[in-house]
């Protein structure tokens, strides 16, 4: 297994030596207490980029967007977003399970617009819930790695904002958003009310998100992580992971876009296979009418992909995958599919 191109997730990747230097001479303390130094330190740096008043560090981008959830919503509410957007399709049926929250669903391939919110938006009577959040996902994972634009975004926004609605980002991958656009990550978060970042994928940490706003949303988010299980300890040792890799691994990230660049360009055409599109990050997303024999001849030949569904297939770029390994990938590609043709 250990020498297969794994295009599973960016998840995948390994802490580097040096990150692995920095997490082991980590300054700690117990967390729950408020006095690890090198989690405030991070979280200081996470509200610093992202403008906001505050930072939480999180196990998982699961629990920090479910936090949100739960910190924007009563029982009984509804939550607004793609109908593909991770806190829904992904989180285990969490908003519902955890916060009582049901889900209206929007718009195709994690975009929506604010036609789409207006259309959805259940006027004021008793028999609808009441929407109380609206989560946008930048870049969307499903949709291959896509940018939401940011017009929409300041639109939906002000939409929400007249009505009292918070307005979430998931924004697990916001930092390929940031360095693919152009926009500051700081720029792409000021809409929004809260900001969910992972240190875990394409930034190559082993573990962490980070929830971020303003300072009575981060106190409510403090005691809800707590009830969720979240409150951690001496894991400055982890955060100091984050703080590595927010200084050394965010620029490199238009790398990973140039690799998946290749590689969709390396399929396009390919009889067999349809493709969505050239990637604006990080993420390939191949239709095929076989997906699933199309990921089980790739895993035996050494190709390692996620199969999204029964007709689609994923290959994420990232740290640990090299312009040579990306360029092999897309040639067993090609030949299982010629195989398949034949
Ligand atoms: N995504 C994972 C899987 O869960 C699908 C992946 O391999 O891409 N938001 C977005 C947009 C995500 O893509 C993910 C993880 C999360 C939240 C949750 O992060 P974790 O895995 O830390 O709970």
């Amino acid at each position: 297994m250990n020498s297969a191109i794994d295009l599973r997730s960016d998840t995948v990747t390994r802490p580097t030596r040096a990150m692995r230097a920095a997490m082991s001479s980590a300054e700690l303390g117990d967390d729950v207490y408020g006095e690890d130094p090198t989690v405030n330190r991070l979280q200081e740096l996470a509200a610093e980029l992202t403008g906001k008043q505050g930072a939480l560090f999180m196990p998982s981008g699961t629990m920090a967007n479910q936090v949100a959830v739960r910190a924007w919503t009563q029982p009984g509410d509804a939550l607004m977003t793609a109908r593909d957007a991770h806190v829904y399709l992904y989180e285990g049926g969490g908003a519902a399970a955890l916060s009582g929250v049901q889900a209206v669903l929007l718009g195709r391939d994690g975009l929506f617009g604010l036609k789409d919110v207006q259309a959805a938006t259940a006027p004021d009577d008793i028999h609808f819930a009441r929407t109380r959040l609206v989560s946008i996902e930048n870049t969307h994972n499903r949709s291959g790695g896509r940018i939401f634009p940011q017009v929409e975004t300041d639109a939906i926004g002000e939409w929400a904002r007249k009505r009292g609605w918070a307005l979430h980002l998931d924004g697990a991958r916001v930092f390929n958003a940031s360095v693919a656009s152009g926009a500051s990550v700081e720029e792409i978060a000021r809409p929004f009310d809260s900001v969910s970042f992972c240190l875990s994928k394409g930034l190559g940490a082993p573990v962490g998100s980070l929830l971020c706003g303003d300072r009575g949303f981060i106190e409510d988010a403090v005691r809800i992580r707590k009830l969720f299980g979240g409150g951690m300890r001496q894991v400055g040792m982890l955060a100091a992971a984050g703080i590595h890799a927010l200084d050394h691994h965010v620029a490199r990230l238009a790398e990973d876009h140039q690799k998946a660049r290749f590689l969709a360009e390396g399929l396009a055409g390919v009889p067999g296979i349809e493709m969505h599109g050239i990637p604006e990050t990080n993420i390939v997303v191949i239709k095929a009418q076989n997906a699933s024999g199309l990921w089980k001849r790739a895993q035996e030949e050494g190709v390692l992909l996620s199969l999204m569904d029964a007709a689609t297939l994923r290959a994420v770029t990232h740290l640990d995958v090299s312009h040579e390994e990306v360029a092999s990938a897309a040639e067993i590609l090609v030949r299982v599919l010629a195989q398949d043709d034949a």
